[in-house]
């Protein structure tokens, strides 16, 4: 089990239950005066009210903290600007070797196979056809460098080329007004992101790493990489996309993790 995962409360704990909500909101929100707000007028009985349940055992708790995760999520949402840009760094300030994450250790990074690989589109689209890696990269492609954060207390900045995802989502025909777009890896991995997120300018369906193919370790064929989002939402090895107003959900945010997961 990694350090990623949330420790379970134990016993009804106030104090803990109130760091834990103070970590949740605290991390999500960029501007530090709402932030210290929201933190400052937290208290156990204001999250009883938000959570509308009474704080009387560990899963009201858990629930709670769920509630307050998902609200959360819309303020995200709110606050979320489509135009604005994440910094981009020259390449000098490309950290070499990049870290590798996942939820398995380095030895067990799968091997998807070039020749019988296709990218499933499903969903709210109008054309679900697949997709051979030879047709992503016929479309027009871009460089971007830009910082990865991990909450696991890293971050570091990357070098990747692939297709503005807003444009292979018009190109399939996604009905842009859905709510999410889910994605499956080839190792069991998953999750979800919003339309707004989908739509970003820098949200790249990436199929390079520092100009050469998408590493095994990095995520080959293919990684949707986001420098507006924390990098659990950052899915690698993509085998399936599909868009619904259904929430997905993710394999850490199935978890506890912050759904948005802002950066
Ligand atoms: N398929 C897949 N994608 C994944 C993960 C994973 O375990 N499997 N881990 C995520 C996490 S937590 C991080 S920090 C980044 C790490 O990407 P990197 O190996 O390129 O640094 O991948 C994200 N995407
Ligand atoms: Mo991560």
């Amino acid at each position: 089990m990694k350090i990623l995962q949330r420790p379970p409360l134990t016993g009804v704990d106030g104090d803990a239950a109130l760091a834990e909500a103070r970590k949740l909101i605290g991390r999500r929100i960029a501007q530090p005066a709402r932030r210290a707000f929201l933190q400052r007028s937290l208290t156990l009985g204001g999250l009883s009210l938000l959570s509308g349940c009474s704080i009387s055992d560990n899963s009201s708790v858990e629930a709670a903290l769920a509630r307050i995760s998902r609200f959360n999520d819309t303020v995200q949402g709110w606050i979320f600007d489509p135009n604005r840009l994440a910094p981009t760094y020259p390449d000098a300030m490309i950290t070499r070797p990049f870290p590798f994450n996942a939820y398995y250790g380095e030895d067990e990074i799968r091997e998807v196979d070039e020749a019988g690989y296709r990218l499933e589109v499903t969903g709210l689209v109008a054309d679900k056809r697949s997709w051979t890696l030879a047709e992503l990269r016929a479309m027009p492609q871009q460089d971007q460098v830009t910082r990865h954060i991990c909450v696991e207390g890293w971050s570091a900045i990357g070098k990747w080329g692939g297709v503005h995802f807003a444009d292979f989502l018009k190109r399939v025909g996604a009905d842009t007004s859905a709510k999410y777009i889910g994605f499956k890896c080839a190792d069991d991995y998953y999750t979800s992101i919003d339309m707004p997120t989908a739509l970003h300018p820098q949200t790249l369906l990436t199929l390079s790493y520092d100009g050469q193919p998408l590493p095994p370790k990095y995520g080959f064929p293919m990684k949707l990489r986001m420098p507006t989002k924390l990098g659990y939402k950052n899915p690698k090895h993509i085998k399936a996309i599909f868009v619904t107003n259904t929430y997905p959900g993710g394999y850490w945010e199935d978890q506890g993790y912050n759904w948005f997961g802002g950066s």
